[in-house]
């Protein structure tokens, strides 16, 4: 049976490709939907994609990964930094978390150094642009098989 990864995308990140480039590329988060679908087929994963703009939802999210996903690949976005509540709903799902941020958050204002998320991750992409995603899926592939 193929096994189910979710990917989850946090606040703004629907506005990727409309505005700062320089930063986040010139991709729509579309485009990044399209290309994790492609390589999900390739690799043999189902793949479910979201983008929430609400903390909660990502919650619930996570939450109904315990019981319909095998792995999770997340960007939490700005929630990276400040919640505490996705760290504790990814404390309570059992398979591999894969943390993305198409920056290198390093490399930017000192706020954003730190992830609650990354306290659960399995492990982190930061700055590998959109690809980072790719990278992600297929890491998750290898840890699921
Ligand atoms: O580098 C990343 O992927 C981030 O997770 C993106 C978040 C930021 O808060 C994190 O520190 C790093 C911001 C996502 C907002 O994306 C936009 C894209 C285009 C235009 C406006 C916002």
């Amino acid at each position: 049976m193929p096994k189910t990864v979710f990917v989850l995308n946090g606040p703004n990140l629907n506005l990727l490709g409309q505005r700062q480039p320089e930063i986040y590329g010139s991709e729509t988060l579309a485009d990044v939907q399209a290309s994790c679908a492609a390589l999900s087929a390739e690799i043999g994963l189902e793949m479910r994609f979201e983008q929430s703009n609400s903390e909660g939802t990502l919650v619930d999210l996570i939450q109904e990964a315990r019981t319909a996903a095998d792995a999770i690949v997340l960007n939490p976005a700005a929630y990276s930094h400040t919640s505490v509540a996705i760290l504790d709903a990814l404390k309570a799902f059992d398979g591999p978390v894969l943390e993305v941020h198409i920056s290198n958050i390093h490399q930017r204002e000192s706020f954003r150094h730190h992830s609650y998320v990354s306290l659960r991750a399995d492990g982190v992409i930061a700055g590998c642009g959109t690809q980072g995603y790719l990278l992600a899926l297929r890491r998750v592939a290898t840890l699921l098989a």
